[in-house]
């Protein structure tokens, strides 16, 4: 996701539109209301198959594997690779979570701040404001090439109101915290100890650590990803219409929830040819195969640093001897 995919794709009509105040306090009312009768507020993680020293986190074993996949040209080439053992947060971090940190430090994350214009020449002014890129599912759609027919610059979004404003998330204090840009992530870690992973540690522990895990191409079952027509049929037949709480689908063999889906999450790595832009992984909630098949390991896709949407969040890891 970038400034400019939005801005070629004529985004900016949409996001002025969606800025007129009345109009967005409606948008943003009627997107909670939507959010909140998406499903449970909160779901119940099994027990640790083993107690661990860093609260909320599993151990992944280091190995080598042969990482990538062959289904999206960014993917390859496949190339073998070696990870060391780390620590890894069994979910995405919550609402919660990031907001025990921004009341610790005062933070004020990027979608907050006043974009830097210098750093975006030619940036309309009101995409200069901040916010964050929101998808609104819209009633049709004249082919899948104009990505502006279901994300929009919203003014006014941001980890706290993630829909815009009015939208908030009160009550869903479990939910995986959202509109985080690359520097608000590690900001976080850094606070807590820790780091992010890089595209390689990720992968490693999405295969479960086993360096003979398959490269599926179908959708998984086990996972909040998007069933029907995207973006305009959302069957909603994994249970969730919408972003999930943390831990409602099966951990996977490590112990480690929603790897695959949900939400994007970041990674160190910069995404190789694309200044600005570091390697997301896992793929969303918005992931269909009828548009985007990434709800794979070694599926990956670039993200602007600096720019806050609403399908990415992330975790953390931690260098520490293993248990
Ligand atoms: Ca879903
Ligand atoms: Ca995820």
């Amino acid at each position: 996701m970038t400034r400019r995919r939005l801005l070629l794709t004529g985004v900016l009509a949409l996001a002025l539109i969606a800025g007129l105040g009345a109009g967005l306090w409606v948008y943003g009312g009627r997107e909670a209301a939507r959010l909140a009768a998406a499903g449970p507020l909160r779901c119940d993680l099994a027990e640790p198959a083993a107690a661990s020293p860093h609260e909320g986190m599993v151990w992944v074993p280091g190995g080598r594997f042969i990482m990538g996949d062959t289904y999206y040209p960014e993917e390859r080439p496949l190339r073998e690779v070696e990870v060391e053992g780390f620590w890894m947060d069994r979910t995405e971090v919550t609402n919660a979570e990031f907001a025990a940190f921004v009341e610790a430090t005062g933070y004020v994350t990027v979608a907050e701040r006043p974009v830097d214009a210098a750093l975006h020449p030619g940036l309309p002014s009101d995409m200069q404001k901040p916010g964050a890129v929101v998808f609104v599912m819209p009633n049709k759609v004249d082919g899948s090439g104009n990505i502006a027919q279901w994300w929009q610059y919203v003014p006014g979004a941001n980890w706290r109101h993630p829909g815009g404003p009015g939208s908030s998330i009160e009550g869903r204090e479990h939910f995986p915290v959202t509109a985080i840009a690359y520097g608000d992530a590690v900001a976080y870690a850094a606070w807590k100890g820790r780091s992010l992973p890089s595209e390689a540690q990720w992968e490693w522990a999405s295969r479960e650590a086993d360096p003979d895990a398959p490269n599926r191409h179908d959708q998984p079952q086990e996972a909040n990803t998007w069933q029907g027509l995207f973006p305009v049929i959302n069957l909603a037949e994994d249970g969730f219409t919408g972003i999930a709480p943390v831990g409602c689908f099966k951990p996977n063999a490590l112990g480690l929830y929603d790897m695959i889906g949900n939400l994007w999450e970041w990674t160190t790595d910069p995404f190789a040819g694309a200044p600005g832009m570091r390697v997301i992984k896992g793929g969303s909630w918005l992931c269909a195969p009828s548009y985007c098949v990434r709800y794979r390991p070694g599926a990956r896709q670039p993200q602007e640093e600096d720019l806050a949407t609403t399908h990415l969040g992330f975790r953390t890891i931690l260098a520490a001897p293993g248990p």
